[in-house]
């Protein structure tokens, strides 16, 4: 049996885990998951009642997967193609990871700021058949004021937090032993480039890969972080283009 990956269409977390199994052909049935909608289906597929569930999660026959990082480790040992941890490298690309996690926070923080104040982009979160029900702006804030205490976020330092991340980003690709072109964070493409290349869904999301509304695709974007990155934005869509396929 297939496996299946539950996740949100404009979510860079959840992307992580689709470019990981697709980078190794590993087949599985997709379903999009609705946050808020989607919970109570999620915890009892999960089995977990209490504490904080999130997606993507990857539903196997050996158990649910609910971490981007595992199932990319789960695509590496069952897929074929792009080795996504190479021997000896484990330990840097756990770390990279860690740094990812940490400005994808901070990130989420910054775009989530911006979406409470656009009407248009909180529509964007309610389901489309939903969209005309009355009160529908007001549970689109109600979800993501509650993602926002689930998560810890505030707004402060945050787009520091980011900043900090990419600047590190752009030191560990000079440093980098790679030759390629578009070049990669270790000597070739590995789960390290498309972890931190996800920072950028914050700066301005890509063309391809994250689903997302116009309007989100607008809140999403960080302006004066857009500015200061165009070496960065280059190297994440020319990652993309070479490595992303659907
Ligand atoms: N470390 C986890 C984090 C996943 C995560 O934060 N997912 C959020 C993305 S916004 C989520 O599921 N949000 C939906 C919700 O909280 O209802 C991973 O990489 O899979």
């Amino acid at each position: 049996m297939k496996p299946e990956l539950l996740s949100i269409a404009y979510s860079p977390w959840s992307e992580r885990a689709r470019w990981a199994l697709s980078c190794r052909g590993v087949a599985c049935d997709t379903r999009a998951y609705q946050p808020l909608i989607g919970e109570p289906e999620l915890r009892w597929r999960l089995r977990k009642w209490t504490g904080p569930v999130s997606v993507p999660v990857l539903f196997t026959t050996d158990g649910a997967l609910d971490d981007s990082f595992r199932i990319a480790q789960y695509a590496a040992q069952h897929g074929d193609g792009a080795e996504l941890f190479p021997a000896g490298q484990e330990a840097k690309i756990a770390a990279w990871n860690v740094q990812s996690e940490r400005a994808l926070a901070a990130g989420r923080a910054l775009s989530l700021a911006r979406v409470l104040q656009n009407r248009e982009a909180l529509l964007e979160m309610v389901p489309r058949p939903l969209r005309k029900m009355p009160g529908a702006v007001h549970l689109a804030t109600a979800g993501i004021g509650r993602t926002l205490r689930k998560y810890g976020a505030t707004a402060q330092g945050n787009a520091e937090g980011l900043k900090v991340a990419l600047d590190s980003l752009r030191v560990d690709l000079a440093q980098s032993p790679s030759t390629l072109e578009p070049r990669t964070l270790l000597a070739d493409f590995s789960y390290a480039d498309i972890t931190m290349a996800q920072l950028l869904a914050f700066v301005r999301p890509p063309a391809s890969g994250l689903k997302i509304g116009r309007a989100n695709r607008a809140a999403f974007t960080d302006d004066d972080l857009a500015a200061q990155s165009p070496d960065l934005l280059a190297w994440r869509d020319a990652l993309y283009a070479k490595y992303r396929h659907a």
